[in-house]
């Protein structure tokens, strides 16, 4: 059984076993979460990153899928990768929203992770309204089977967090 918490905060100084960074499907960084966490992390993360591009995702990580990396300089122990979906008015992408967060569930019990935590993926650069986000965030951890005992959602702002308390 996972438990919900909600934190006010930066995700990168998140005292947890993984850390979920909402990348794109380039892993070579970029801004917000992303930005932050190679930032603070270090260059152990992108370079891990370039191998993992040479290796098992030359084409890029999908939308939806997860992979780990090193945490680098970050008190966490590992990233959880995760490319969230832009948000589309006229296409419902919201399973792709989902797949982030079960699909970050599951490498965090491939790697025994057992204190996760996450950004509102795809609320930020990607566009998605804060309070649809919390909702599918809060609604697929809620329903995804796990080791993890504590999901963590990092929220950066006032709004996040009131749509996170709420979507609870
Ligand atoms: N800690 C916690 N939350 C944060 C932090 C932080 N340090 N910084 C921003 N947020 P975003 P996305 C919040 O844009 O929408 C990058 O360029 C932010 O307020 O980081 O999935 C990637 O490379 C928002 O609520 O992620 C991709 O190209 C949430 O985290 C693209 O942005 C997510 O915002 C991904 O966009």
């Amino acid at each position: 059984m996972t438990d919900i918490t909600l934190v006010h905060g930066d995700i990168t100084e998140q005292e947890v076993d993984a850390i979920v960074n909402a990348a794109n499907s380039s892993l070579m960084g970029g801004g917000g979460v992303d930005g932050a966490v190679h930032r603070r992390g270090g260059p152990a993360i992108l370079d891990e990153c370039r191998r993992l591009r040479a290796s098992r995702f030359g084409g890029g990580l999908p939308t939806g899928y997860a992979v780990a990396t090193t945490a680098g300089e970050l008190p966490a122990d590992w990233v959880i990768h995760t490319v969230g979906p832009v948000y589309s008015e006229s296409e419902d992408r919201s399973a792709l929203l989902a797949s982030c967060y079960r699909e970050s569930l599951r490498v965090a019990d491939e790697l025994g992770a057992r204190t996760v935590a996450f950004p509102a993926v795809s609320a930020g650069i990607y566009g998605w309204p804060i309070r649809d986000a919390a909702r599918i965030a809060v609604g697929t951890v809620l329903n995804t089977p796990s080791q993890v005992v504590e999901a963590r959602f990092v929220l950066f702002n006032e709004d996040a967090y009131a749509a996170f308390e709420q979507a609870l």
